[in-house]
């Protein structure tokens, strides 16, 4: 995920050999500066140009706002803030600041760039946008935030959601069946998708994906999966190692500020996915819902030097001009 602009850095060296200076209309206020080599800007962003399925916008490229969709830029108020336009797209561009009197020359062809420099001198939340003809409507419009509205709109800290490749279970040691306990808490969070993008992801211990299940064959296993009171979902297990009834799932529905617990026996190995298989049930997986359950045979498994564990998923933020949520889902 926001891998877009980052194939870009190559150009961003060059640019100080194609930094222009902001057109007439900036000269003739004295809030806007040449970005001359001797002014040092507190706040320096770069900013490409892309017309893609989103529309046009302006891409974030480097420091938290890379491949960001018409990112909020934050400063703190009397900051110096340097942007810098670089032309992804081929098409006529440019960029303006309104509210600071800011407006950058066009820019005309793929990797042209400018710069432009302004001081942030009044707290609040203002627009940025391409001025071209029909280029605002079509999606090239931001936000900066200054001073105290940047600090509320960054908001808390959102809490990663990823689980460790290297959190699993120990290879099986035992050769003999035995009696397996495991305890899953079906937990709605709010986790960071990306810089500047949280989600409310529905897990399997606090972490996507749940963490892996393993025991042998031959054992029996006793799941209890509870729902953390302050679900909004009924949320249940389906275990592809177990044979009954909907993997599980037909009795294990557990409504919020539940537990319910089921009793199997691992009968084939093999490495098995588990999820929620509540209705609409692509919307449990998908929102993160999943885990997988080894089943080590009799004998073992050849021992490994490293093991890991990890899912790869795939979530597509189409807000575009609204960042904050990701709508679309694919995993
Ligand atoms: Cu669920």
């Amino acid at each position: 995920m926001n891998t877009a602009g980052k194939s870009l850095s190559a150009a961003i060296m060059g640019l100080s050999l194609l930094m222009s200076g902001p057109p007439a209309l900036a000269q003739a206020h004295s809030n806007v500066r040449q970005p001359a080599a001797e002014i040092h800007a507190d706040v320096s962003y770069t900013l490409k140009t892309d017309i893609g399925n989103q529309g046009m916008t302006f891409v974030g490229v480097g420091q938290s706002i890379d491949g960001v969709v018409n990112p909020t830029l934050n400063a703190k108020k009397g900051d110096i803030v340097q942007i810098t336009l670089i032309d992804g797209d081929g098409a006529e561009h440019d960029i303006s600041f309104p509210d600071f009197n800011a407006l950058s020359d066009h820019v005309v062809g793929p990797g042209a760039s400018t710069v432009i420099v302004f001081r942030a001198d009044r707290d609040g939340s203002f627009k940025y946008f391409c001025t071209l003809p029909g280029h605002r409507a079509a999606g090239m419009e931001g936000t900066i935030t200054i001073g105290a509205a940047a600090a509320a709109a960054a908001g808390p800290a959102l809490a990663n959601i990823s689980r460790n490749p290297a959190e699993l279970p120990a290879p099986i040691a035992r050769t003999r069946p035995a009696h397996v306990e495991v305890k899953l808490v079906a937990e709605e969070v709010k986790g960071r998708l990306a810089d500047d993008t949280g989600y409310n992801f529905w897990t399997f211990n606090g972490k996507v994906p749940g963490p892996m299940l393993r025991v042998r064959v031959g054992d029996t296993v006793t799941l209890t999966l509870e729902n953390r009171k302050d679900s909004r979902m009924i949320h249940s297990v389906d275990l592809h190692a177990v044979t009954g009834p909907g993997g599980g799932a037909a009795l294990l529905q557990v409504p919020p500020g539940q537990s319910k617990t089921i009793t199997f026996k691992a009968l084939k190995p093999g490495l098995f996915v588990y999820h929620c298989a509540t209705p609409m049930v692509a919307n449990h997986i998908a929102n993160g819902m999943y885990g997988m359950i080894l089943v080590e045979p009799r004998q073992g498994l050849p021992r490994a030097d490293e093991e890991f564990y990890g899912y790869i998923n795939h979530f597509e933020e189409r807000s575009g001009r609204r960042k904050g949520c990701a709508r679309s889902i694919k995993v």
